[in-house]
């Protein structure tokens, strides 16, 4: 990998070094959260109070931000993948000044509160993403960091003499995590990314107190974590005890030199510290104290016993001038920014066109060009449409799960590699496709850290059936409305010989559950260039009407085929713009129609077929391809009844899968033709004869039915 000059010195400047002002800081912080879930009934303590000095070191002399613009490109990022501990987190955002009172602390877990159970992106100022489901915080902060040393080489331009910060992509990603994240299989398959990407910009903290909820770590977890991250190629400070201060600081300063590895500090904790009769024991996870052992716990510090959520002035106007410090910092960072602008007035407009996610005005026309009509599978259109897009939209990046051979999805030509693939001698972080290996999990959480950074547009894909090994990658990006676009190929058992294995079958289905999270399944280039072209608009927010709709602010996934698909023909009256309208109809026979077929993807054009049979037999077939129910279901009720009537008219259902996401358009007598078997292995044709795929068995069903 090639070197490059990231800064190490300490970033930020100096906070207090009195002991007796630290000890009732950190205090505060504890008790903030004892009280806090001794208020709500439920939440965590033992980690707040085990981490309350080691995370206030770190927020006070290391972590760049600004209280005032939580979302300040060039901050330092910071995840708490230990998402349970939020209370460690809510304390020091209200000591520090964020938008976040004490009357939100005090509405900890309650509806609404900007103090949810779990941190919460975009709930809270000043939280970097939504973390809880273990591991996770982990595996988006690896993809936040390869944002930020993508961002740093091909936006970052040239540093401005004594301001190497000032620019983007400099910044540092820290994070805490818990036993419970290690333990889990996504934080495995991120590390082992990171450190194949030497991610030397991540810097992560193990809050290493040998307990979860069960017991000790040893009656389940056994193996060395410093060697199994430096077997990851990680830089490993093996270890520092949780209260010393200097020792971390030291630590961490460390991790900043590093800069071709990450670094993993084993923090040695002691879960609930301070709690007499709780530390140290699995006990003090979660859950209040109670009455008696908060009040032992306070007299053993010291700490006030009438009133709760306690914040002393001493440690309220040290928290406020430190948070004036650190704005001030920020606006002294602005006029060393504005300096690198200057001097980098290339870096800095391209930099400008990522960050306002700035697009082309004929960006739809440009993707849409020559696929009308064009007969191709799925997953080549958009093979075709990214490569586009690699020149129209250059901020965006992705790649495969080590399937890129399969267009699932593609390396795009003339885009380099990112990581060791890159070559050597080649900068690892001037390309654009990622190879994610076959770590689908983490792939989808990557994905995600890279969009929620906010430079990249991040896009990443594999075979349909694969998508249940990322499921709650994929839900916790729409959870977060993050702008991740999920490309899947081979998306029915028309991907032949592989077999049930590989057929998707319920997978559709089980995603178009997902709230937020907008699903396509094409039928052919133009819909498959025009569900790109939704993503991106609705990333930057230039989608209006039912189209621009809170959907349209989330991830987008694509289903797309392996085999190859004709191009459709449509009535003069279609627009592009109808496929955002979730349905439209093919084709119309010119009296009524006694029938109405609704199909997805490549059911389409079987669909087209099989009413050309019934037409044939004198039952006159009205056609529609739905390549996107939830965008369907977002129109109004009329809207609606024009494409799928409500008037009695019969509705059959097609789609290679369950399809049981039609089956609410077809009513309860209704017919769906799809699969209810996991498929078998045999090339496509034969399973098309054998499971009904084909326009006469198709037609033979349809009028029995009506
Ligand atoms: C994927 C996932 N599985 C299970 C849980 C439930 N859970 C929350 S915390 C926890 C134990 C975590 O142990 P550790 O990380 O060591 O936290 P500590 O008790 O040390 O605070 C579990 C099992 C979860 N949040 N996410
Ligand atoms: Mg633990």
């Amino acid at each position: 990998m090639s070197a490059q000059a990231i800064p190490s010195s300490s970033p930020t400047s100096v906070g207090t070094d009195d002991p007796v002002l630290l000890e009732r800081i950190e205090n505060t912080i504890r008790f903030l959260a004892v009280d806090a879930v001794e208020r709500a009934g439920i939440g965590h303590v033992g980690a707040p109070m085990a981490l309350a000095a080691a995370a206030f070191e770190l927020w006070d002399n290391h972590l760049r931000f600004d209280p005032q613009d939580p979302s300040w490109p060039l901050r330092d990022r910071f995840v708490l993948s230990n998402g349970h501990a939020s209370m460690l987190q809510y304390s020091l955002l209200h000591l520090f000044g964020f938008d976040l009172g004490l009357e939100d602390i005090a509405q900890f877990r309650q509806l609404g509160s900007r103090t949810p159970g779990h941190p919460e992106y975009a709930d809270t100022a000043g939280v970097e993403l939504t973390t809880g489901p273990l591991g996770q915080g982990i595996a988006h902060a690896v993809g936040m960091a390869l944002a930020g040393r993508m961002t740093a080489s091909q936006f970052g331009g040239d540093a401005v003499e004594g301001a190497d910060r000032d620019r983007p992509g400099q910044h540092f990603v820290y994070g805490i995590v818990g036993d419970g994240c290690l333990m889990e299989g996504v934080s495995s398959e991120a590390a082992s990314f990171a450190g194949s990407h030497s991610l030397g910009n991540l810097i992560f903290i193990y809050d290493d107190n040998s307990i979860t909820i069960d017991g000790g770590t040893e009656i389940t977890f056994s193996e060395s974590v410093p060697k199994r991250f430096e077997a990851y190629g990680w830089h490993v400070v093996d270890s520092v005890e949780g209260q010393d201060r200097a020792g971390f600081a030291k630590a961490l300063e460390a991790g900043r030199q590093e800069t071709h590895r990450p670094t993993l500090i084993i923090l040695k904790t002691l879960i609930g510290r301070g709690a007499p009769n709780f530390e140290g024991r699995n006990k003090a996870h979660g859950g209040p104290l109670g009455a008696d052992e908060t009040k032992l716990a306070k007299q053993g510090l010291g700490w006030p016993t009438e009133g709760d959520l306690i914040v002393p002035d001493e440690v309220r106007e040290y928290g406020a001038a430190r948070a004036a410090a650190k704005h001030a910092e920020r606006v002294a960072s602005d006029v060393q920014f504005e300096a690198w602008r200057a001097a980098n007035a290339d870096s800095a407009a391209r930099w400008d066109t990522a960050r306002t996610r700035s697009m082309p005005a004929d960006l739809v026309a440009k993707l849409v060009e020559g696929l009308d009509g064009t007969k191709n599978a799925t997953r080549k259109h958009s093979a075709t449409v990214l490569e586009r897009l690699a020149e129209l939209v250059p901020y965006m990046a992705g790649g495969s799960a080590d399937l890129a051979g399969s267009a699932a999805p593609p390396i795009i030509k003339d885009v380099g590699i990112v990581g060791p693939g890159a070559g050597a001698g080649v900068d690892p972080f001037a390309g654009r496709n990622i190879h994610f290996g076959v770590r689908e999990h983490a792939m989808g959480a990557i994905a995600n850290g890279i969009a929620l950074d906010g430079t990249f547009l991040a896009y990443c894909g594999t075979f349909l059936i694969f998508s249940d090994y990322m499921r709650p990658s994929i839900r916790l990006a729409a959870l977060q409305k993050a702008k991740t676009l999920f490309i899947f190929t081979h998306d029915s058992i028309f991907l032949g010989e592989d077999g049930p294995t590989h057929q998707p079958i319920e997978q559709i289905d089980s995603l178009r559950v997902i709230p937020g999270l907008t699903v396509f399944r094409p039928a052919d280039g133009v819909e498959t260039a025009m569900a790109y072209a939704y993503y991106l608009l609705g990333a930057a927010g230039s989608l209006s009407g039912a189209e621009g709709s809170s959907q349209s602010a989330g991830p987008v996934l694509l289903s797309l085929t392996r085999q190859g698909l004709p191009g459709l023909e449509r009535p003069a009256s279609f627009e592009w713009t109808d496929v955002w309208k979730g349905a439209y109809i093919v084709s119309d026979p010119a009296e009524k129609a006694g029938v109405v077929l609704l199909a997805t993807g490549s059911e389409v054009s079987l669909a087209v077929e099989a009413a050309a049979a019934l037409a044939h037999d004198g039952l006159q077939a009205r056609v529609v391809s739905m390549p996107s129910v939830e965008l369907f279901l977002e129109q109004s009720d009329a809207d609606q009844d024009a494409i799928v009537p409500d008037d009695g008219t019969p509705i059959v259902a097609i789609e290679a899968g369950r399809g049981e996401t039609l089956r609410r358009f077809v009513g309860r007598r209704g017919l769906v033709i799809g699969m209810e078997s996991f498929g078998a292995s045999a090339p496509y044709e034969a399973l098309a004869e054998h499971f009904g795929f084909t326009a006469s068995q198709v037609a033979k069903r349809v009028k029995a039915h009506v």
